[in-house]
């Protein structure tokens, strides 16, 4: 990482912008990298119990990707003010105002199902699966605006083969952190919780899926789903599903939470598609926010070279 790889980019460079942080954990991270120099020890390793405690902290030692797009990004304050996070609140603007003080610290996510090794992972143990990579990723919503993202994660591959799925498994089933208690306003939302999204095995064990811990450089904004999220780039955006609790293995397709809350409108494949149009409106544009005139929307968003082949011979309008 940061030490042994010169591939790694400090995240100062990612994108200018201003980070607290106190006096004594900037102290702590530079003892520390400190010592990790002295060591050979990777970076990662060393200061990830402080990087994880809060959102909003530096994530050092990320690697660049080749799938990132060379897209100019999406201003931080629009990614960050401009949500679908259900859970707070119907409106662009409330997750940022209503998940300000959602707790995401203690965290767990649990790996279920048929698997060889089922686990709990706390978020240390999560930041260890892999090298954090920044990937600069498309995000196409299916109501019709786009962003490009920094986001920082590793493969989703990565952690399914620490789990080792066995054979029966054919589908991944993913469960948001649903608490009534912080999350008042959900059951005016109009659809079920906690959240569930699914992906088929080989969608899931694609090296674009990833699962992501940070943004711009630092750990997730509570509105953008942290600690810990999915990002499935070729998908419109509600399959990203965020602050992921549980993580199951199955044999059948899991039910999704926009399929059981209206099924003629959202399949579960919901692979972006400009030909397929939602009953209620056209999919043939988007509008990136920022920007004021609409751009096509590319099929799989732009992704197609890479997955296309994954539904090969699939009917993608019946398969919506
Ligand atoms: N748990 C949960 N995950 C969710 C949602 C949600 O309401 N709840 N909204 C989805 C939708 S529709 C989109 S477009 C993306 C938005 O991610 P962003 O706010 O980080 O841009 O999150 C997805 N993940
Ligand atoms: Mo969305």
């Amino acid at each position: 990482m940061l030490i042994k790889k010169p591939a790694s980019i400090p995240s100062s460079e990612i994108t200018p912008q201003s980070v607290y942080l106190n006096r004594r954990k900037f102290l702590a991270g530079v003892s520390l990298a400190g010592a990790a120099l002295a060591t050979g020890r990777g970076l990662l390793e060393m200061v990830s119990p402080l990087t994880t405690v809060q959102a909003g902290a530096k994530l050092n030692a990320v690697l660049k990707s080749p799938f990132s797009t060379p897209e100019k990004q999406t201003p931080y304050n629009d990614v960050t003010h401009y949500n679908n996070f259900y859970e707070f609140g119907t409106s662009k603007e409330a997750p940022a105002e209503r998940a300000r003080n959602f707790k995401t610290s203690p965290w767990t996510l649990s790996i279920e199902g048929l698997v060889n090794k089922p686990r709990t992972y706390d978020l240390d143990a999560i930041l260890k699966i892999a090298p954090l990579e920044e990937r600069i990723y498309r995000h196409r919503c299916v109501e019709g605006w786009s962003i490009v993202v920094p986001w920082i994660g590793f493969p989703l591959n990565a952690l399914l083969k620490q789990v080792e799925p066995l054979s029966k498994a054919k589908f991944v089933a993913f469960q948001s952190f649903y608490d009534p208690q912080q999350m008042p306003v959900a059951r005016y939302a109009g659809i079920p919780f906690p959240y569930v999204e699914g992906l088929r095995m080989d969608e899931a064990l694609h090296p674009l899926a990833i699962l992501c811990v940070g943004m711009y450089g630092e750990t997730l904004p509570n509105q953008d789903g942290a600690p810990i999220r999915l990002v499935v780039p070729w998908k419109y955006g509600f399959k990203s599903i965020k602050s992921v609790v549980k993580i199951r293995f199955v044999e059948q397709q899991p039910p999704t939470t926009w399929n059981l809350a209206t099924p003629r409108e959202y399949g579960f494949y919901s692979n972006v598609n400009p030909n397929v149009d939602h009953p209620r409106w056209s999919q043939a544009k988007e509008r990136r926010l920022g920007e004021f005139f609409k751009r096509p929307t590319l099929m799989f968003n732009g992704y197609g070279d890479q997955v296309a082949q994954l539904y090969a011979g699939m009917d993608l309008r019946k398969n919506f």
